[in-house]
């Protein structure tokens, strides 16, 4: 598998780590200089490539699809993908799974951390405003959150930090012989 395209795909609350740790592995992936790394983000993506679309579950799928569509792309040319939306729902995941599965690897990361610890977070204030009736469709308090059902690796960031997640992903690419 050395020299295939492959995408990491993250997915988890808001405020999970899931940015933070794309970053880290962003940095690290360009210091070895052996694909281009492209890093799709959530909110990045919310602002360029799915601004005209809301948070209704539509929506959500097809921004995840979107995200999926482009990452397939980096993959057949050989490149890295890190994405990292909070991808709610399973359907999204399993077509963008089954898309990417055929051009490379496809390697999906459950950034598990619980909301309680995301909501103590709130880095961007969002949970504070959910709470407050501000704004409608929050995930993890009035819109859900599916859990993926067979995610690759699985990290709760509640008790490690970004270095030692990236570093877990890393390992688990070395398993599989794409480093
Ligand atoms: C969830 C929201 C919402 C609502 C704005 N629900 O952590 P952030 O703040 O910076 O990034 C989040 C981003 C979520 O967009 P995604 O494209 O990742 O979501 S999805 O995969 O479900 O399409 C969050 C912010 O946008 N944000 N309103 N109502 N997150």
């Amino acid at each position: 598998r050395s020299g295939q395209g492959f995408t990491i795909f993250m997915t988890g609350l808001s405020g999970a780590g899931k940015s933070t740790i794309a970053k880290v592995l962003q940095v690290k992936f360009a210091e070895m200089r052996e694909r281009p790394v492209t890093l799709l983000d959530g909110d990045i993506v919310r602002l360029n490539l799915s601004s005209e679309l809301s948070f209704s579950q539509k929506d959500r799928n097809l921004n995840v699809t979107r995200i999926g569509f482009v990452a397939g792309e980096i993959t057949k040319n050989g490149g890295i993908a890190l994405c990292a939306p909070i991808a709610p729902y399973e359907e999204s995941r399993q077509v963008n799974r089954r898309l990417i599965s055929n051009y490379g690897g496809y390697i999906e990361v459950y950034v598990a951390t619980p909301l309680q610890v995301c909501e103590q977070r709130d880095s961007k204030g969002l949970y504070a405003k959910a709470r407050s009736g501000r704004i409608k469709n929050v995930t993890g308090i009035t819109d859900p959150y599916i859990p993926p059902t067979n995610p690759e690796i699985t990290i709760d960031t509640t008790n490690i930090n970004p270095m030692d997640a990236a570093e877990k992903i890393l390992l688990y690419l070395k398993g599989e012989g794409y480093l």
